[in-house]
């Protein structure tokens, strides 16, 4: 922990941290994420940095290996600019149904910077998973929510939202993304 400003309790408060994010392709984005065994202090920390890190970045979700961390986490936040914040925060989610429906949606990805794309997916999803506190919780979704919910599940298993599409628009963005990366490092 450390001191934040002067003395007393809430100085020694620990102070969130932005953590860099992993762009494509970087082979971590591919990795599997491990289901957590114990929502503990160590956990919910790193569920505040992950928040952090979403909002300054500026996004609407953001899973845990995207930050190197290969476990079963997500953070969320739907809310448009000018309404309260809603955080939300997903631990070891399992889809349990999935509607038959399927809506086209455009999607970013903070891990493919300025890269758009139309995915289709199922138009609701009924998700399980614990919350911020460990909690047992069930969510049915729909809209936005249900998009990021999906996208945000699929990083859990390597997948990015340029599988969901034609090898010949997955390979232009992958292509524009590793010549962004070129030049980044060519600028030093
Ligand atoms: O990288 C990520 O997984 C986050 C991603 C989530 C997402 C967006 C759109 C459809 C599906 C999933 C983003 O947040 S990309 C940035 C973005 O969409 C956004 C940024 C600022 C304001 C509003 C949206
Ligand atoms: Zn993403």
């Amino acid at each position: 922990m450390r001191r934040l400003d002067g003395p007393g309790p809430a100085s020694y408060l620990p102070a969130m941290a932005i953590l860099p994010i992993l762009t494509a392709p970087d082979p971590r984005l591919k990795a599997k994420s491990l289901p957590v065994d114990k929502v503990d202090g160590a956990l919910r920390k790193l569920m505040d940095d992950m928040l952090e890190t979403m909002y300054a970045a500026p996004g609407i979700g953001l899973a845990a290996i995207q930050v190197g961390v290969p476990k079963q986490v997500i953070v969320m936040d739907i809310a448009r600019e000018g309404e309260t914040p809603e955080p939300r925060y997903f631990i070891n989610p399992k889809i349990v149904a999935a509607s038959e429906e399927m809506k086209v949606a455009e999607e970013g990805c903070l891990s493919l910077p300025e890269q758009f794309a139309d995915v289709e997916r199922p138009a609701r999803v009924t998700v399980e998973f614990l919350d911020y506190d460990g909690k047992a919780r069930t969510i049915e979704s729909d809209g936005l929510l249900a998009v990021c919910l999906q996208h945000e599940m699929d990083h859990l298993t390597g997948v990015l939202f340029v599988d969901h599409i034609s090898k010949i628009k997955r390979d232009i963005i992958l292509r524009k993304l590793t010549k962004a990366r070129r030049l980044k490092a060519a600028a030093g």
